[in-house]
């Protein structure tokens, strides 16, 4: 070997011998970075604040602490939630007391009791289902917000909670605080963003609380919006349900595997008892999922949207409205005949654990009341147009007497740039 390939070896063996050392540094030092805090003294600060465990299903073992099942415990009577959307508060600064509460109540007709985690709203809770009530103001509005975790014995408060809502551009670790059963937080906000937005228990583990039931709709109306007729609202909310009258099933959460789907907090009630709107009149229906996990396609059946607003976006003509967990936005339509419309979530296999209602106009025919279906000419498959003895095309009556409510386009346009 010739001085000069010894001397190359060396240098070779020098470069390894760096990269190697550069690498084992490297390495020590993304370790620490990533590490739990406990390693590092600099982590401290950012882990105590945000600790993983708050997104993470780490600290579920408190789930198993304080509420034991109890099969004959009292449950909630049933209230059937009023879905008109109600008035912001009045006062230049719109106040809102936010009570928590882990009440027993049903979501369900067909299921046991189920111990809801949930808010309430300036003294109204949703009574006997497992909803919280909407919060509503206007874009520019003064908000304070007063969180009181379990105001009395009765919420049976036994968890710390916060109240986190996605309208606020606030410091979450200061606003978003949890509190202990008995203690107060109160912060405020300027609503300078339309939306509609939704609000929910921030507490470690995050899933485990909105999973109980800690969320609901906060809604920022957008300056300029034009009146309508009717202003509805639902927030699609998933139930995951242990033993009788327990605590939400974790396991259920994490699998993203609900046992009912429901729109304000109780299975199907508004198909049970369709809600009263009136023939021809504008209506706006507000949509918030609350998920925790799972997406919803808002679809009202016999009916199409001729304008949405959703998550900033404004849009004419649409049959469904897409909105993932925490999305919110409206919907505006006009029902230009008698009839029942049940709205739903167009994921099929959600709708049929309860996220289904339905409009009902005062004269709306019954299924006796409706033409039966006739035998096509010929008897067999393709035979012809489909026309009735009067020679009406089927479900064709009438229509001539129907005003469709559209108004001009430009008029709509200069509407929807109003709300942007
Ligand atoms: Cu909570």
């Amino acid at each position: 070997m010739s001085n000069i390939e010894k001397s190359l070896r060396l240098w070779r063996m020098v470069a390894l011998a760096a990269i190697v050392i550069a690498a084992v540094a490297l390495a020590v030092s993304v370790t620490v970075a990533l590490g739990d805090g406990e390693d590092g003294a600099d982590d401290s600060v950012a882990t105590e604040q945000y600790p993983p465990e708050k997104f993470l299903m780490k600290g579920a073992a408190h789930a198993e602490a304080a509420h034991k099942p109890n099969p004959n415990a009292k449950v909630e009577s049933y209230v059937r939630p009023d879905p008109t959307l109600p008035a912001p508060p009045p006062g230049k600064i719109k106040r809102f007391t936010i009570d928590t509460a882990e009440r027993i109540t049903r979501v369900s007709d067909e299921k046991p009791g189920l111990r809801v985690w949930s808010f309430g709203v300036n003294g109204k809770h949703l009574t006997g289902t497992g909803g919280s009530p909407p919060i509503v103001v206007d874009q520019g509005d003064a908000v304070e917000i007063t969180l009181k975790n379990g105001s009395g014995e009765s919420m049976q408060v036994h968890f710390p909670h916060s109240f986190d809502t996605h309208a606020a551009e606030v410091s979450p670790q200061a606003a978003y605080k949890s509190i202990e059963p008995g203690e107060q937080l109160r912060f405020s906000f300027k609503a300078n963003h339309p939306g509609v937005f939704m609000y929910h228990c921030g507490t470690k583990p995050v899933l485990r609380h909105v999973g109980a039931g800690m969320a609901g709709t906060m809604i920022v109306r957008p300056r300029g919006l034009p009146k309508v007729d009717r202003e509805l609202w639902f927030t699609q909310q998933e139930f995951y349900l242990d033993k009788p009258n327990g605590d939400a099933s974790v396991d259920k959460m994490v699998a993203k595997k609900p046992d009912v789907i429901a729109f304000n907090g109780f299975a199907s009630q508004y198909l049970k008892r369709p809600i009263d709107v009136r023939r021809g009149e504008r209506i706006r229906i507000w949509v918030l999922n609350a998920g925790p996990s799972l997406p919803t396609y808002f679809h009202v059946i016999g009916s199409v949207f001729d304008r949405v607003w959703s998550e900033g976006d404004a849009r004419r003509q649409a049959q469904t409205i897409s909105l993932g967990p925490s999305e919110g936005g409206y919907v505006e339509l006009t029902l230009n005949r008698e009839g029942t419309y049940p709205f739903v979530t167009h994921a099929f296999g959600d709708m049929v654990r309860g996220a289904i209602g339905a409009l009902r106009t005062p004269n709306a025919p019954t299924e006796s009341q409706t033409p039966p279906a006739t035998k096509m000419p010929g008897g067999g498959m393709g035979g012809g147009d489909h026309m009735d003895e009067h020679g009406d095309m089927d479900g064709m009556d009438g229509m001539e007497d129907m005003d469709h409510g559209d108004r001009p386009m430009d008029k709509q346009d200069k509407e929807m740039d109003t709300a942007r």
